[in-house]
């Protein structure tokens, strides 16, 4: 049992089925290879209506795909590939998984273009939502968060440097919400978190880095507390 625990942790994709009174079974669901090192390293797990999306590869020698976005519903034929968004044995690298609304959103990379994705599960789906940063340079977009029907995160779109951003899972609603520092210079938002009525996160940039909050409108986002009114608070994980 411990050879096979070790060997599913390692090389294989597993799920912890329930069982009653807080006993599990752990199932290898998902083979890849006959060797120990040929295995297929999900990440970035994400549960979208019971169905687990992750990143993985299936590696990189001919026919393979690198590292790409795969599903599984906790069965051996239901986990496969979604789509290997940069063809061939290139990896897209999805990251950032998260579910808004019974969809996944993500970030993926062609090239060297990492942009906001989008996979739709009834439509069968995935595309960019949108090309945050116009053609083949990168919008970068990160530390996405669902927060209400929101997903929260950072990107830039080349003119304004790393700001905070948001999307209702549709093109026309991905948007910057506020150029925080004018300019081509980010603010670099991160750890976003919902309480209330609003959105708290860390902004305002590297030389003064403190909390801030968004009710999602360029208007309702303002610094919330300078805690330290010399130099960075560095204010985060709320
Ligand atoms: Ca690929
Ligand atoms: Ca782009
Ligand atoms: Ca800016």
């Amino acid at each position: 049992m411990r050879h096979l625990t070790a060997f599913c942790f390692t090389s294989l994709l597993c799920l912890l089925h329930g069982a009653p009174a807080a006993s599990f079974r752990l199932e290898m669901i998902y083979d890849h290879g006959s060797t120990i090192n040929d295995g297929i390293s999900p990440d970035n797990l994400c549960d979208v209506n019971g169905t687990l999306y992750f990143s993985a590869s299936d590696g990189t020698s001919a026919g393979d795909h690198g590292d790409e976005l795969w599903r599984s519903n906790g069965t051996s034929v239901g986990t496969y590939l979604v789509k290997d968004i940069s063809p061939g044995t290139s990896s897209s690298s999805p990251n950032d998984l998260v579910a808004l609304n019974g969809k996944l959103i993500f970030s993926a990379v062609v090239g060297t273009d990492r942009e906001l994705y989008l996979h739709d599960p009834t439509l069968g789906t995935t595309s960019v939502l949108l090309d945050i940063r116009p053609g083949a340079s990168a919008g970068n977009p990160a530390n996405m968060t669902t927060i209400g029907n929101a997903v929260y995160f950072r990107a830039t779109d080349g003119t304004y440097g790393q700001e905070l951003w948001k999307t209702d899972g549709t093109a026309a609603g991905t948007l910057m919400v506020k150029d925080v520092i004018p300019g081509a210079t980010g603010s670099d938002p991160t750890h976003f978190y919902g309480y209330g009525s609003y959105v708290y996160f860390l902004g305002g940039g590297s030389s003064n880095s403190e909390m801030w909050r968004t009710d999602g409108t360029t208007a309702g986002t303002a610094l919330f507390k300078d805690i330290n009114p010399t130099g960075n608070s560095g204010a985060s994980y709320f």
